[in-house]
C-alpha cells in the first residue's frame, strides 16, 4: 500500500479571504503532494508500507529522517484539512466545559495558542492535544506531532493544529505570522474538532 494525497473536503476558495484559494492550492497540491511522494519512496519495500501514518508516527523513533519529516508531513497536513471549514461552526458544549476547566476558558485558550503558534521559531506547528483526559497546548518543530515517539514535550493526541510553515501564509501575510494566526480563527471546524475531542476522551 502506498500513502495517497487526500482530497480537500472543501474548494480552494473556500476558506477565502483568511487563507486565499493560491496558497491553498499550493499548500495542497505541491507541498503536502510532496510529503506523500517522498514518504512513499522512503518506505519503498519495508515493512511500513503495511502500517498506517498514525502506527509510522507512533513508532517513528525507529525510522530514518526521511520519514520522519515526510511522515510527519503527510499526517500533519491530513489532519489540517479536516480542522478548517468555510462553514462558521461552535465547540460542541463538552468541548466548551473541558476548553474552560483544563485552559481557562476560550479567551485565554486562544491567547496561549496564538502564543504557541507566533513564538515557534522557524517552521513548525501549534496544537490543541488531550493527554490523559485534559486538554493542553503545545508545538512542535518542523513536521514533528504529539504522536512521536520523539517528542517529548508535546504529546497526546491532537485535536486541532495550525501549520506555522511561512509556505502556508506567506503569499497572503508575509512575514506577518500573527495575522495569520489571528485569521485562522475564522475558519476552525469546530464541529470536527469537537468530534476529535470526544473520540479522544
Ligand atoms: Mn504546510
Amino acid at each position: 500500500m502506498s500513502f495517497e494525497l487526500p482530497k480537500l473536503p472543501y474548494e480552494y476558495t473556500a476558506l477565502e479571504p483568511h487563507m486565499d484559494a493560491r496558497t491553498m492550492e499550493i499548500h495542497h497540491s505541491k507541498h503536502h503532494n510532496a510529503y506523500v511522494t517522498n514518504l512513499n519512496n522512503a518506505i519503498a519495500g519495508t515493512d511500513a508500507e503495511k502500517l498506517t501514518i498514525e502506527e509510522i508516527c507512533k513508532h517513528i523513533s525507529k525510522y530514518p529522517a526521511a520519514v520522519r519529516n515526510n511522515g510527519g508531513g503527510h499526517y500533519n497536513h491530513s489532519f489540517f484539512w479536516t480542522i478548517l471549514s468555510g462553514t462558521p461552526s461552535s465547540p460542541s458544549a463538552k468541548l466548551e466545559a473541558a476548553i474552560n476547566a483544563d485552559l481557562g476558558g476560550m479567551d485565554k485558550f486562544k491567547e496561549e495558542f496564538n502564543k504557541a503558534a507566533t513564538t515557534r521559531f522557524g517552521s513548525g506547528w501549534a496544537w490543541l492535544c488531550v493527554e490523559n483526559g485534559k486538554l493542553k497546548v503545545c508545538s512542535t518543530p518542523n513536521q514533528d506531532n504529539p504522536l512521536m515517539d520523539v517528542v517529548t514535550d508535546c504529546n497526546g493526541t491532537p485535536v486541532l493544529g495550525l501549520d506555522v510553515w511561512e509556505h502556508a501564509y506567506y503569499l497572503h501575510y508575509q512575514n506577518r505570522r500573527p495575522d495569520y494566526c489571528t485569521a485562522f480563527w475564522n475558519v476552525v471546524n469546530w464541529a470536527e474538532v469537537s468530534r476529535r475531542f470526544e473520540a479522544a476522551l
